[in-house]
């Protein structure tokens, strides 16, 4: 398998899953400043030419969220989505869409790019979307419950990017002590290594 990506991108949520699952895979490293991933083989895998995208022998699967859904079925004792049947599953799904339907929005709108009245704004608002999420974790450890998910990979390396990295929104309490656990792990700070000294 392998994982086509690029330091202090998006693609370190794809990373951090494939640390949390601990498979075999491989890493193609793309300079995006230098357009390293501009060529025909990475077209070809994903036509968007954005990280992360995965290549699995002959199933290529792009956008983050796709590629959760694609590790969490092709790994399900990795224990990183409720099993099939427990009712937990839908809101495993909800949060996990909610993630490129709510979250990347807000983000853009925070950035003063984006306003649509709330009742017609998909996010409603960036507001609203981060109320939602503190009023759960306000309620639950881990956003889809008790126990840590593939969803808490994908929020808290959006919160991380919103809140710490791009200081898009004020920190809050709930957020922080939510953030220090999750980066905690041991598999996130295999991630942050890897990311970090860009290999
Ligand atoms: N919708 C995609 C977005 C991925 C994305 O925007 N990746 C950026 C890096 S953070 C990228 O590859 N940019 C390179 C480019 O557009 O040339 C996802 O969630 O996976």
């Amino acid at each position: 398998m392998k994982l086509y990506w690029a330091p202090q991108s998006r693609a370190l949520r794809a990373l951090w899953l494939l640390e949390e699952i601990g498979c075999a895979y491989q890493r193609v490293t793309f300079d995006l400043r230098a357009g390293t991933h501009r060529t025909p083989e990475f077209h070809a895998v994903n036509p968007m030419e954005k990280v992360p995208a995965l290549q699995d022998g002959a199933a290529c699967v792009a956008e983050s969220g796709a590629i959760f859904a694609y590790l969490i079925e092709k790994f399900p004792d990795a224990g990183l989505a409720p099993p099939l049947g427990d009712p937990l599953r839908g809101r495993f799904w909800q949060w996990l869409f909610f993630a490129s339907a709510n979250i990347e929005f807000a983000m853009v709108e925070a950035r003063g790019q984006l306003k649509l009245p709330e009742v017609a704004a998909g996010w409603g608002s960036a507001e609203k979307v981060f109320n939602v999420i503190e009023e759960q974790l306000s309620t639950t450890p881990y956003i889809v419950g008790e126990k840590f998910s593939a969803c808490d990979i994908m929020l808290a390396t959006n919160l991380h990017f919103a809140i710490t990295a791009l200081k898009l929104f004020e920190p809050r309490p709930v957020f922080d002590a939510y953030l220090a656990k999750c980066r905690a792990r041991p598999a996130f700070l295999r991630a942050v290594a890897i990311d970090s000294h860009g290999g």
